[in-house]
């Protein structure tokens, strides 16, 4: 893994029902990234946030449908497009992309960014599933489909951009779940991923399941791409995300799952996303701290 860490902020809240996500890289970036990565040996720099179109400025349509429901697709396409682009040069100058949400649409923009012709596994660490379609969306927030999309599948599956056939549904592993939509549960049972709802983590232990997804990330991969979505966390622990759920992991139980990326895929690791922090319903920033934290234990932070 490239030891100097690039962040990008992606100030992105159109996938998402809820305004206040596009404060999130401001928020991560207050909430003490840099020092987070000085006790880290590797550098960090900011590479500043990419534009997005705002709603209030006449520059976002929620109008746009793609057959059924997705709001601000063409938006959202611009953005991630953008992001794919940033992320793709990020790694060609020889940095770790680090991507600061932002609502989650902006992985797909992550994930394309990284492949480049790599087979590239995805560990996707969130309370849902993100494998909604225009047709099974109940919102038709577009934050809830970039699974699908990056699988090929669902919105933007007739453009061709947003798929990474470079990701197989065999090396792509969700942990954490606890909110899925019915057309997420039967693409789940017909598919080939790896899905970790919360009962087995309470079952099996964090450990035991991470190690697992992450084994399914890395074997016959390339490269591994790892995906945080703040809820993920329980809302107690991180009580400023778009769309909390009960039940989520602890602080001990991210932070251990995050070390692990390191410890057993670190030098396989080629980029990842910290996505879904809401500081307008954050507690004393404390979600924007724990996402620096956990990006810091994932790219190797250990006190001894
Ligand atoms: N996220 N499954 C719900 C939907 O609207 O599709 C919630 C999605 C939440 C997405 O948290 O990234
Ligand atoms: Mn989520
Ligand atoms: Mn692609
Ligand atoms: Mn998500």
């Amino acid at each position: 893994m490239e030891r100097t860490v690039e962040t990008l902020g992606v100030p992105m809240d159109l996938g998402a029902d809820r305004r206040g996500v596009d404060m999130g890289p401001s928020a991560i970036r207050y909430g003490g990234l840099n020092a987070e990565f000085e006790t880290i040996e590797r550098s960090i720099v900011d590479g500043g946030d990419l534009s997005v179109p705002h709603p209030e400025e006449g520059e976002a349509e929620a109008g746009t449908q793609l057959g059924g429901k997705a709001k601000y697709a063409e938006e959202t396409q611009t953005v991630c497009e953008r992001v794919a682009k940033r992320v793709s040069s990020v790694r060609d100058e020889g940095r770790f992309p680090l991507v600061l949400g932002g609502d989650h649409s902006i992985a797909i923009g992550g994930v394309n960014g990284v492949t480049d012709g790599e087979s590239t596994g995805v560990i996707w660490f969130d309370a849902h599933g993100d494998l909604n379609t225009p047709q099974t969306t109940p919102s038709g927030n577009i934050h809830g489909m970039p699974l699908a999309a990056i699988l090929g599948r669902g919105v933007f599956a007739d453009k061709p951009w947003a798929h990474c056939p470079e990701v197989d549904e065999k090396n792509v592993a969700m942990v954490g779940l606890r909110s899925l939509d019915d057309g997420e549960t039967s693409y789940i049972r017909d598919s080939d991923i790896h899905a970790y709802p919360m009962s087995e983590i309470d079952q099996r232990g964090i450990t035991a399941v991470t190690e697992e997804a992450i084994d399914a990330a890395t074997t016959g991969t390339d490269h591994l791409y790892v995906s945080l979505d703040m809820d993920f966390l329980d809302p107690d622990e991180a009580p400023g995300v778009g769309t909390p759920v009960r039940g989520g992991v602890t602080y001990r139980e991210s932070h251990a799952a995050l070390e692990m990326v390191q410890d057993k895929a670190g030098d396989s690791l080629c980029g990842m996303d910290v996505v879904e922090v809401n500081p307008i319903l954050d507690r004393e920033n404390r979600t924007a701290e724990l996402a620096c934290e956990l990006a810091a234990s994932a790219l190797g932070k250990r006190i001894l």
